[in-house]
């Protein structure tokens, strides 16, 4: 097999870049090594940023986004039993934000990309990424994967690795070039999903007794929620009676509110990591989405980041296609980290605002209730809040032509 772009991973990040790809004519294949049925329902993101709405659409993936999304002009901050709402378009210039499921942005990328799209392989697992160096000595780069139990080759003139945070393309950078920052929080969240309309209009993240607790949503049918819990735990020690009386403690309030329940369809448990790894590019070989980096979710950016990473590198290849120039090519990694490294610092603070400290340690919970206190009291505070929530703006280089002449040089 032989195409201009071989993408690893058929999550958002790689469907996404295989559209923006198709629609400038540039072809690519897409090896995703699990089913269909798995990548539909994989819970996971649910708060999509302007930017990401605007990608969607830009490729002609939208339009039951704009119909069943659900636009946001806010969240809630709840601390001390009291209630506090960030209003984004007020403290933005207008920006909003929308909840629509990853899983169903994945079906309709699957559903357009299998009637009038480039060929996306299931159960097509790579295991290695060859010749990815620049000066192609060995050869073209190339995937060697596995499909219908068959080691196949798919021989491209550039390889992506959207292979999320467990994949293979990372292990194809020299360890020379490479460099990975990481840091594991001490609490992971528990993640329901609810056969109950949400008992709020916009999401609330609440700092209670006990720790944090978000109430979001899938539908105006289904709520998504989660609990700070330690560890390592497991969730059969959480029988859904627990989960509710937990919620209705952190959530609570001085005044009137009441948290709905109702049958409980899904529960997990996820652990709260960051990681970034720099360069993003080796050679012939990118990196996009939680393959690079990832961040934990209480800023709700990881979908959001595998987006505009995308977006930076399709344009890149269209560029290249259309004019010859690699000049953002050239830039991917540096402009991407500029914005992975932001987003990686407000989910840090963000998580570190609202969950409680296993080690019960009092000073830092009285400098987490100062900053919340500083964010509700100050408008500026505020502002730069809801500017990070609702997405920074793409770095200018990635609309203009440069007249500087990017180049990438990896941060070490
Ligand atoms: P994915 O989604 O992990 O997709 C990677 C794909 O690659 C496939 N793969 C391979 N294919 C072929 N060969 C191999 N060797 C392969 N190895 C792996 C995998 O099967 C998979 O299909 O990465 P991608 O595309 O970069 O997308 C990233 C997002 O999924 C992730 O950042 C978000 O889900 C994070 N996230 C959130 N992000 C947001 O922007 N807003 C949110 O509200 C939000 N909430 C969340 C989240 C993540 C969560 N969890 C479970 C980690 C809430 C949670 C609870
Ligand atoms: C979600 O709806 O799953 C969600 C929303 C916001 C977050 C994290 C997860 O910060």
């Amino acid at each position: 097999m032989r195409t201009t772009v071989g993408i690893i991973g058929g999550g958002p990040a790689g469907l996404l870049l295989a559209r923006l790809l198709h629609r400038t004519g540039i072809d690519c294949v897409v090896l995703e090594s699990r089913t269909r049925a798995y990548v539909e329902q994989r819970q996971r993101a649910g708060m999509l940023e302007q930017g990401t709405v605007d990608a969607l659409r830009e490729c002609g993936a939208a339009d039951r986004l704009e119909t069943e999304g659900l636009v946001h002009h806010g969240i809630e901050l709840r601390f001390d039993r009291e209630r506090h709402r960030i209003d984004f378009p007020v403290l933005t210039g207008g920006r909003t934000v929308t909840i629509y499921a990853q899983t169903e942005i994945v079906k309709d990328l699957v559903a357009l990309q299998l009637t009038d799209g480039p060929p996306l392989l299931f159960e097509a697992e790579a295991l290695a990424v060859e010749n990815a160096d620049e000066d192609r000595q060995s050869g073209p780069p190339a995937v060697r994967f596995v499909h219908e139990g068959r080691e196949q080759v798919l021989t491209c003139d550039y390889v992506v690795g959207c292979d999320g945070f467990h994949g293979i393309a990372r292990d194809a950078f020299p360890a020379a070039v490479s460099r990975t920052y990481t840091h594991d929080y001490p609490y992971s969240w528990l993640g329901i999903l609810a056969d109950v309309p949400p008992s709020c209009e916009e999401l609330i993240y609440a700092r209670g007794p006990g720790g944090f607790a978000l109430h979001s949503m899938r539908s105006t049918s289904v709520s998504r929620l989660y609990l700070q819990v330690p560890n390592g735990t497991d969730t059969d020690d959480w029988p859904d009676d627990r989960i509710w009386d937990e919620l209705d403690a952190r959530f609570a309030i001085d005044g009137d509110w009441r948290l709905e329940r109702g049958p409980i369809t899904a529960k997990s448990v996820t652990p709260m990591r960051s990681h970034v790894h720099e360069p993003m590019r080796h050679g012939r070989l990118f990196l996009a989405g939680d393959a690079a980096h990832i961040v934990p979710p209480t800023g709700a950016k990881g979908l959001n980041l595998a987006v505009s990473d995308v977006r930076v590198l399709a344009r890149g290849f269209a560029e290249l296609h259309l004019t010859g120039s690699t000049r953002l090519l050239d830039a991917y990694s540096r402009l991407c980290l500029d914005r992975v490294w932001q987003a990686t610092r407000f989910s840090y603070d963000m998580t570190t605002m609202l969950h409680e400290r296993p080690d019960g340690d009092t000073f830092e919970d009285r400098l987490q209730l100062t900053r919340l206190r500083r964010i509700t009291a100050s408008r500026p505070a505020a502002a730069e809040l809801a500017a990070n929530y609702t997405g920074l703006p793409l770095a200018a280089a990635v609309h203009a032509p440069s007249r500087t002449g990017a180049t990438d040089r990896p941060s070490r």
